[in-house]
């Protein structure tokens, strides 16, 4: 059951599809305390054993639980277990308690476009209070239907995700591997990365294009020095089975004469500061503009400019910077240079020296900044602040809009960076500037449940690591996890080191990692259309199918993949084993360059060896899992043959769903049972 009750004026968002009456101002929400109603603020006393799940894209673990997360999109390139802000704000939370004598379970979503605040047992041990500063918002709480025929974690989901709305599906080649890297210039460093991903037969769907395929990073331009023919270029390498992906950016370039600029300008589709002038700051391109995404005809207007790209053969695109990212704004940076010369010849002291180091990266993205701007929300000026959440969230809505518009009937790959509940129904995000390193590849492991839960299903991380230097062994076990997840992409700044998979020398144990991929594309493809149809989660924590098992409930460093499958990725330095824990008997799966051993496991703990080359997974009691034949001969998606599976596992059936790859026509009619 959802119930809904609303706060103060609430802003649209468009999180919900779902349309609840509020309950009569005054009725009392079953859980917890309302401390009061503007500003919002609500508090729960959690038990000892109380569980809490959900925030979608936050640091920390699976449980929730000793954490403060603020929803509030952030460019974070150095995130840590102290990063309080990701670049998604997914206000959806589970609490849960399993024990026989305080169990519990039930979930919220706060529906709000404004800064909310977590607390969960930080201030206090035992206290979860929720509070948001600004505007109205809706609550949704759920409770779990009694006559559900799941656990009580995965039904109080599914009826979250009806209420938000069917997520996103990329067309089939998007489960292909990419490849991306800021620094890959021009057609020839793009041909190269292609050239030695078939020369040593790793297979490859896409190579990301990052800023500097524009002309001097204006959105919508392709620098003709660098790629003197995209449209011939990109058909070349489509024949190849490999897609190009180009980002745009959030912010226009401001500059006489830039088409994209003068119009939006003269329509006055961009954010304005207070005084009706455009609001302008500086990012990649220098000073810059920003579409104003809640004017429904800046967003279309906005949303047709990828026909550019898409005229030109592109059917892939990344959208950054959408928090929007901000570097500094004329004022910001006026203020600094003015503080910096204050200091000039004194006698700096601890004080002052302490308040000189960080100023010059105190103009990234500020509060004050965000304050001075404004947008139009059914025609009336919002302060960009109140609803800052919403940014990135509607730029997917109108790429993905627009992209609907242009190609009816093919799907096309969207993925932002910043987003709020409400976008998953448009694109998929990656979670953006992690770094080269072991806690990363952890981080992402707790991550990805979460995700989904918030409806984020296409979604992963950049494998290897974003920032910083890679090493061998780190983009071996990052791709061993990337097997499993829908968005699979190696991606890294423009400084670290070389890390594709023909970097490292001895690509066989490359090959051996990807190949599993492309085998098991059918299942991956088939497991996320269904979890995407039904409302259920494609990765999911152990504990939400073992409920019972507290071992299980508590394990944050193993997953289930669909329906068939559990993955324990080892996610420690020069470890060649791990402990592995089997809710129930299982069918354990070594896969090594192309060759399947499996061995069947009862209930227990196991101590399990995995070679840098190869994947160990775990298929369900029950169930079982197709794998592609030939995939060791395939260069990308398009050459995996469906119609030739072998299985592993002990069920009778697989419910595989297939179709051409692109249709926009999804049903679950699509779903055929096939077996050995
Ligand atoms: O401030 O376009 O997260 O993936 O490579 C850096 C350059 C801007 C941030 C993205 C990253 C991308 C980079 N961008």
């Amino acid at each position: 059951m959802i119930e809904r009750f609303t706060f103060g004026t609430t802003i649209q968002t468009g999180a919900v599809v779902q349309e609840l009456e509020a309950a009569p101002s005054g009725a009392v929400m079953q859980f917890g305390t309302l401390c009061s109603s503007s500003p919002f603020k609500w508090t729960y006393r959690m038990d000892r054993g109380d569980m809490v799940f959900g925030l979608g894209e936050q640091m920390k673990g699976i449980n929730k639980r000793g954490g403060l997360y603020e929803s509030w999109c952030s460019d974070v390139p150095n995130q840590d277990e102290f990063t309080h802000s990701m670049y998604g704000a997914h206000n959806f939370l589970i609490v849960y308690n399993g024990s026989r004598f305080n169990s519990i379970c039930f979930a919220l979503f706060f529906d709000s476009p404004a800064r909310v605040r977590f607390d969960i047992g930080w201030s206090k041990e035992e206290e979860l209070a929720v509070s948001s500063a600004d505007t109205g918002l809706d609550v949704y709480v759920i409770t779990p239907a009694p006559d559900r025929l799941e656990s009580e974690l995965n039904d109080v989901v599914r009826q979250y995700r009806q209420l938000i709305g069917q997520s996103y599906i990329p067309p089939r080649w998007a489960f292909g591997f990419q490849q991306s890297r800021w620094g890959y210039k021009t057609e020839a460093d793009v041909q190269e990365v292609v050239d030695q991903y078939r020369k040593n037969k790793l297979p490859l769907d896409a190579v990301c294009l990052d800023i500097d395929y524009m002309e001097q990073y204006k959105d919508f331009t392709v620098d003709k020095a660098k790629f003197p023919d995209l449209a011939s270029f990109s058909a070349k390498l489509k024949e190849d089975g490999v897609r190009l992906i180009p980002i745009i950016d959030a912010g226009v370039k401001v500059q006489p004469g830039y088409d994209v600029y003068e119009e939006g300008r003269e329509k006055g589709y961009f954010c304005k500061k207070e005084d009706g002038s455009d609001f302008t700051a500086g990012v990649w391109p220098g000073e810059s503009c920003f579409t104003d995404f809640m004017n429904p005809e800046a967003a279309k207007w906005f949303g047709m400019q990828y026909k550019k790209l898409t005229d030109l053969g592109i059917d892939g695109f990344w959208n950054d910077m959408n928090e929007p990212a901000l570097f500094y704004t004329k004022d910001s940076l006026q203020a600094v240079f003015d503080k910096i010369g204050s200091f000039a010849g004194q006698n700096l002291d601890i004080d002052s020296f302490f308040q000189f180091t960080p100023l010059s990266s105190s103009t990234f993205s500020t509060m004050e900044d965000y304050k001075s701007f404004y947008q139009t929300v059914n025609g009336e000026k919002i302060r960009h602040d109140r609803i800052h959440n919403l940014y990135g969230a509607m730029m997917t809505k109108a790429a993905g809009e627009a992209l609907r518009t242009l190609s009816p009937d093919r799907r096309i790959l969207l993925y932002s960076r910043a987003s709020c509940t409400g976008s998953h129904r448009y694109g998929g995000i990656w979670t953006g500037d992690n770094k080269s390193s072991w806690e990363h590849l952890e981080q992402e492991i707790k991550m990805l449940p979460s995700l989904n839960m918030a409806g984020y299903l296409y979604s992963g991380a950049d494998i290897g690591g974003f920032g910083e230097d890679s090493t061998r062994d780190l983009v071996l076990r990052w791709l061993a996890l990337g097997v499993f997840t829908p968005l699979m992409r190696n991606h890294c700044a423009w400084n670290g080191r070389n890390q594709e998979c023909y970097a490292f020398g001895d690509t066989e144990d490359f090959r051996s990692i990807l190949t599993l991929r492309y085998a098991l594309l059918p299942y991956i493809y088939s497991e996320f259309v269904k979890a995407v149809l039904s409302g259920g989660m494609y990765i999911r924590p152990l504990g939400f199918d073992y409920p019972e098992d507290h071992h299980a409930l508590e394990c944050e460093d193993q997953l289930l993949v669909g329906e068939g499958i559990m993955i324990a990725p080892i996610y420690r330095q020069n470890a060649s084993s791990r402990y592995v824990y089997l809710p129930e008997a299982m069918t354990k799966v070594t896969w090594q360059r192309g060759k399947i051993t499996t061995e069947e496991k009862g209930k227990g703990s196991y101590f399990v060896s995995v070679a840098l080359d190869a994947v160990v997974f775990f298929v369900r009691k029950g169930c079982l899992v197709p794998l592609a034949k030939n995939a060791m001969e395939a260069a990308s998606s398009a050459d995996i043959d469906e119609s030739k599976l072998g299985f592993i596992g002990n069920g009778t059936g697989y419910r595989l769903y297939s179709d051409d790859g692109f249709t926009r026509e999804i049903s679950k009619l699509s779903i055929h049972t096939v077996g050995r």
